[in-house]
């Protein structure tokens, strides 16, 4: 199951909105035949194996660490758990069911109702981590939303003059870069735009495919220069703005190949309990995340700036958090944190994170922690 949780990884940013799966066939101890979900719209695991296994399929035990699929409506490939009963394999091991609410359990019934042995949540918690995008989306139809921020020991983003370049080091970069290849949606406010004129694709050394990217713009500020509308990708470019944005400004990025996503401002003070309230006036970012959803954007990654943090915080949406903290001092008082907003008035208050890991990259530190809502009710 190891292998197939290491094999299934490989189909990291190319198989969204689908899960990551691998597989592995075994018979008499050897190894048959092994493989992953490789694209989405593509043949799954299991087919892959099967496939390549042919007759020596019968008898043999299967790996794999989603589920095998059933018929269902919408679906593009030929559902694995018939072919795993034709192909006469004789038990099956899974680690976690298929969050997909047209499978879910249904794929190991179907095979226990043909005879077949399966064993389930093998691996489980490892395999649940790696599918937390698509654990997520398919159950919430919400994008799986992750807060990544680059800083300094102190705990700032940029100096006070807004210079952030390069806080992290080069494997660092190359980090966030893979986070964008995996990603299917980037995010960043206008005021990075502003500061920093990004171009928000993926630079990797091997071929990455690039996020859609989705700029949080509520007055309609960007400036038709902006790199990101010179840079060649292949994603495309949403704007998130609201009725604030001028006709001529909306037709010129209409005709630059812009999406332009009007959507409704906060009018009240919505947010979490323990939150500050979210301003009146800025985009209504449940609004945002239902829309991203329904357009089959599984994943969000958010770069910033430290008012579209808070904003996302506050709002209850954010998943998990990745923080690169650089060896290096930044200081002063009107220097950006990772943060902004109002922020909170009690510690008591603070947004609290559980499942925290921590490691090395380079010179750098990974600080990775997911977000723990338990008991804390929504009073909007
Ligand atoms: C599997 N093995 O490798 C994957 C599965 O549209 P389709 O044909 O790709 O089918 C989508 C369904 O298959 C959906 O329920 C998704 O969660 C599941 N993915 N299932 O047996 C695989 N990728
Ligand atoms: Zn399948």
């Amino acid at each position: 199951m190891r292998r197939a949780l290491k094999l299934a990884a490989h189909g990291r940013g190319w198989v969204n909105p689908n899960p990551l799966v691998g597989a592995v066939l075994i018979k008499d101890g050897k190894l048959i035949s092994e493989g992953f979900h490789q694209r989405y719209g593509g043949p799954h695991a299991e087919a892959v194996v099967l496939e390549k296994a042919g007759s020596e399929a019968r008898g043999a035990d299967l790996y794999a660490n989603v589920e095998p699929c059933v018929s269902h409506p919408g679906k593009r490939t030929p559902p694995c758990a018939d072919q795993i009963i034709q192909s006469g394999v004789r038990r099956v091991f899974v680690a976690m069911r298929d969050p997909d609410t047209h499978v879910n359990g249904r794929g190991i019934a179907q095979l226990r109702a043909a005879g077949i042995d399966v064993q389930e949540s093998i691996l489980a918690a490892e395999a649940q981590k790696l599918n937390e995008i698509s654990v997520k989306y398919k159950t919430t139809g919400k994008p799986f939303v992750l807060l990544k921020m680059a800083m300094s020991a102190d705990g700032k983003i940029a100096t006070r003059t807004g210079n952030s370049k390069y806080i992290s080091s080069p494997d660092s970069l190359r980090y966030a870069h893979e986070l964008r290849d995996r990603y299917t949606a980037l995010l960043v406010g206008i005021g990075t735009v502003l500061a920093d004129d990004p171009q928000l694709n993926t630079r990797l050394d091997c071929p990455g495919h690039d996020p859609v990217r989705v700029l949080l713009d509520a007055q309609g500020r960007l400036p038709l220069e902006a790199k990101l509308l010179q840079s060649k990708s292949s994603a495309k470019t949403i704007l998130a703005t609201t009725d604030a944005l001028s006709k001529a400004k909306e037709e010129a990025l209409l005709h630059r190949g812009v999406e332009i996503w009007k959507l409704p401002i906060v009018t009240n003070n919505i947010g979490a309990q323990h939150a500050a309230p979210l301003q009146s006036g800025q985009i209504d970012l449940h609004e945002l995340a239902d829309r991203l959803g329904k357009a089959g954007l599984d994943s969000l990654l958010v770069e910033g700036g430290s008012t579209v943090t808070a904003s996302f915080l506050q709002t209850g949406l954010v998943d998990k958090i990745t923080f690169v903290i650089a060896p290096m001092l930044i200081g002063g008082q009107t220097a950006p944190s990772p943060i902004g907003g109002l922020g909170i008035e009690k510690i008591e208050d603070a947004f609290r994170l559980k499942d925290i890991s921590l490691r090395a990259l380079g010179q750098d530190i990974v600080y990775e922690a997911y977000l723990d809502y338990t008991g804390l009710e929504d009073s909007s």
